[in-house]
């Protein structure tokens, strides 16, 4: 069905997995001190060898409890535990670990801690940058904390770090609370969380980040913290958008807000309507005053040709009068628009993994009438360009956000360096088949972004030193343009709570 092909974001990866396992030397793993910054798929190499890999994996097995599991080539538990939601983020571990207790995850990452193994945490491994949840060492999948408990009196929820949000919502429909999480099916909760969090309700209330209240820590030496503003301020506002550089999340503990039925879904236009298309998305950026709508439009080239997605919510059971007007008056090629509960509203928005992909991004101030032009046009070029090099879809997502979003969290977060201006983030969504042809996606995706950033400052956007959005940009963006002034702090906070660089033998952003 046409219309539920909605994109958000993109599918996976790029980089051979060159950095993922070194091959027998074992230097930068002693020196103490955190390893440089910057992306890294495992910058603190140690122990490479598959023999004292093997070794790992077995002294895993004999220490945890049976609350927990080691699994090897051959079992199904394996390769679920190495799977992503783009099958180019997939690595070849040596063992998989699924800990069933935070007890067992602090065993582990002492194991391996001291073994120097390179290991990789796991969440619902929809990272479209490989070595972030992947690993050629020890993969620790967290998909055994999966429970969601609530609490009524505190109207905060703990969500195991294992789930997607599907589950999530599911799991808080019968209390008629939702949590500020994914807006199409199938995310996983913690990385969304542990880099910021586009949600349905950022206009109300912010990033997902800014809705957390409160942390379970494994630290990097086992030692396991509740981590909430009070009692640890520095991790607090170092978790919020600092990944696995801290140590391992066994728990989440989010505000619940009260809700029913909300309106939406998703309505679908072919591209004999891209004027209209590009006047109303531009319109509802620039006009909307009501907090409650949002909108996702994806631009997507697939089969050769483009379609125009626009995932519309409201939260509420029926939009006000006029709201929505402008997209509904233009003739569609498929809808699926109504009232329903908030687990059906995600669920009708479905991202096709196809096998290999990428998101990257540029980062805007507004999404003018210029904007969205040069969005459809991009799609457009780049979707016939790629088109012989073996392209799924090539997809542009317009996310036009309030300006305030960032000012809504009770305190500092790594994510953003600054809580205005308010900057847009435009995702960009490659997916391919042929692994031959990742390093055209890749320099596509590079090239595309740089052409919109160059549009906004013709446009007299001053972006050319915005923050990119961790969870949407290539693994080559240098970090300081991700957290920008906030880098220093969360370096020093780094240095002091894994002063032996035990987080640097997992991938991802690097502090
Ligand atoms: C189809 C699709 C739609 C998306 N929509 C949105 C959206 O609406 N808004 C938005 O903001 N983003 C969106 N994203 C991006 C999404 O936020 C990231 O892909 C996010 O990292 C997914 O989390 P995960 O747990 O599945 O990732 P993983 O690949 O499992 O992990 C990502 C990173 O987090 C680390 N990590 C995971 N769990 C833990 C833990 N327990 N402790 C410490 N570190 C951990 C991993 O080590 C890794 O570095 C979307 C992505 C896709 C593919
Ligand atoms: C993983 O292992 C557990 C038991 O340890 C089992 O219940 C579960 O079904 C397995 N999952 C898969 C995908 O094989
Ligand atoms: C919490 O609220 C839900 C829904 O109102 C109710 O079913 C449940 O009994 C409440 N739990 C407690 C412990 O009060
Ligand atoms: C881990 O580090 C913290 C902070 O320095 C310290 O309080 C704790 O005792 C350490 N735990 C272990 C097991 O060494
Ligand atoms: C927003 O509303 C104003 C006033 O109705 C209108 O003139 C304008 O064209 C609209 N759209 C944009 C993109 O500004
Ligand atoms: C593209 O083609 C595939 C089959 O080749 C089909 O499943 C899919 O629905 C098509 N998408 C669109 C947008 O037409
Ligand atoms: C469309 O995009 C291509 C590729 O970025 C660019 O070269 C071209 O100038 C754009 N055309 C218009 C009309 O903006
Ligand atoms: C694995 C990976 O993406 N490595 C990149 C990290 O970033 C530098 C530039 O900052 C690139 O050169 C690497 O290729």
């Amino acid at each position: 069905m046409v219309w539920k092909i909605s994109t958000i974001v993109a599918l996976a990866t790029l980089l051979p997995s060159t950095l993922g396992l070194p091959s027998d030397d074992k230097t930068g793993s002693s020196s103490g001190g955190p390893g440089k910054s910057g992306n890294s798929s495992g910058g603190n190499t140690g122990t490479s060898s598959n023999g004292k890999l093997q070794e790992v994996c077995a002294s895993i097995q004999h220490a945890i409890s049976p609350a927990s599991a080691v699994f090897y080539p051959g079992s199904a538990n394996y390769t679920a535990d190495n799977a992503h939601w783009v099958s180019s983020s997939d690595q070849t571990s040596a063992c998989t670990v699924e800990p069933g207790s935070s007890a067992d995850v602090s065993t582990i990452l002492k194991l391996v801690g001291a073994a120097k193994a390179p290991f990789a945490v796991k969440g619902g491994g929809h990272t479209t940058n490989v070595g972030f949840s992947s690993t050629t060492g020890v993969q620790i999948s967290m998909r055994r904390f999966s429970t969601v408990t609530v609490n009524n009196a505190t109207q905060t929820a703990d969500i195991g770090p294992g789930m997607i949000w599907d589950d999530v919502y599911a799991a808080l429909e019968p209390y008629g609370v939702v949590v500020a999480g994914g807006r199409v099916s199938g995310i996983g909760m913690a990385g969304f969380t542990l880099g910021g969090g586009y949600n349905w309700l950022t206009n109300q209330v912010g990033l997902t980040l800014d809705t957390v209240t409160g942390y379970e820590l494994v630290r990097p030496n086992g030692s396991i913290v509740s981590v909430t503003a009070a009692t640890e301020p520095d991790l607090f506002f170092a978790l919020k958008g600092g990944f696995n550089n801290y140590g391992i999340v066994t728990k989440f503990t989010l505000k619940t807000f009260a809700r029913g039925q909300v309106w939406g879904g998703v309505i679908a236009y072919s591209s004999d309507q891209l004027p209209a298309v590009q006047a109303a998305v531009a319109n509802f950026a620039a006009n909307s005053t009501d907090p409650k709508a949002q909108i996702i439009t994806a631009c997507n080239f697939m089969n050769g040709s483009l379609q125009v997605d626009n995932i519309m919510f409201y939260d509420g059971p029926t939009p006000p009068a006029g709201i929505f007007d402008e997209f509904l008056n233009i003739p569609n090629v498929g809808k699926d628009l109504t009232t329903r509960s908030f687990l059906s509203l995600v669920q009708s928005a479905n991202v096709p993994a196809g096998a290999r992909g990428a998101f990257h991004a540029a980062t805007i101030l507004e999404f003018t009438p210029t904007m969205v032009a040069a969005i459809l046009n991009e799609t457009t070029f780049w979707g016939n360009k790629l088109a012989n090099d073996g392209a799924f879809l090539v997809s542009y997502n317009i996310e036009p956000f309030f300006s305030n979003i960032y000012e809504h969290g009770l305190t500092p977060a790594a994510f953003p360096p600054a809580s205005s201006p308010g900057y847009l983030p435009i995702n960009l969504n490659f997916a391919w088949t042929p692994a031959s042809s990742d390093a055209t996606f890749i320099s596509a995706l590079k090239a595309s972004a740089d052409q919109l950033t160059n549009v906004a400052l013709s446009a007299g956007q001053a972006v050319a030193q915005a923050p990119l959005y961790n969870n949407y940009v290539l693994a080559d963006t240098p970090i300081e343009r991700i957290y920008g002034d906030n880098l220093a702090r969360l370096q020093a906070i780094k240095a002091q709570v894994d002063p032996t660089n035990v987080m640097g033998l997992a991938g991802g952003w690097k502090f």
